[in-house]
């Protein structure tokens, strides 16, 4: 089964939106193997945003995720990459649809709430990146015959 990450930034944790967006990633039906609160050092913002390095909102992407707490999480199911993006939203929140995080709760692209896998490729990358194996965790839901 495919897996995806994604990842609350600190303006969401700090907007105390954690529980209402974990519930929208319930109700949708997808899994999750694996969440923890954290702090993000400089080096593991820079490894995870790296193909941005040479663009100009780098330093400032930077100190935004390590200004505060992100809860970052992996989540597993048909075609999860792509669900989770769609969930997201774009990457601005003004052109986001109501309906997705980033369409109802963000405003600025600086400060955009949260952060989705954008390939299976990544995701495999960015998993292992914030996760280890220990902190995945292979179980099954209750009446998940009837999600899957
Ligand atoms: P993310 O990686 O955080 O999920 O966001 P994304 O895929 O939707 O967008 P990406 O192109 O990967 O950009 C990473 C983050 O950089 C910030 N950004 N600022 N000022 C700007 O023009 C600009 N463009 C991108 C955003 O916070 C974006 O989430
Ligand atoms: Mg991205």
């Amino acid at each position: 089964m495919e897996r995806t990450f994604l990842m609350i930034k600190p303006d969401g944790v700090g907007r105390n939106l954690i529980g209402a967006i974990v519930s929208r990633i319930e109700q949708k039906g997808l899994k999750i193997v694996g969440a923890k609160l954290m702090t993000v050092s400089e080096e593991l913002a820079k490894t995870h945003y790296g193909e941005h390095s040479e663009r100009p909102f780098f330093g400032e992407l930077v100190d935004f995720i390590t200004s505060g707490p992100v809860f970052a999480m992996v989540l597993e199911g048909e075609n999860v990459v792509e669900v989770g993006r769609t969930l997201v939203g774009k990457t601005n929140p003004a052109e986001s649809a109501p309906g997705t995080i980033r369409g109802d709760y963000g405003m600025t692209v600086g400060k955009n709430i949260i952060h989705g896998s954008d390939s299976v490729a990544s995701a495999e990358k960015e998993i292992a990146l914030w996760f280890k194996k220990e902190e995945l965790i292979d179980y099954s839901l209750v009446n998940s015959s009837w999600v899957y």
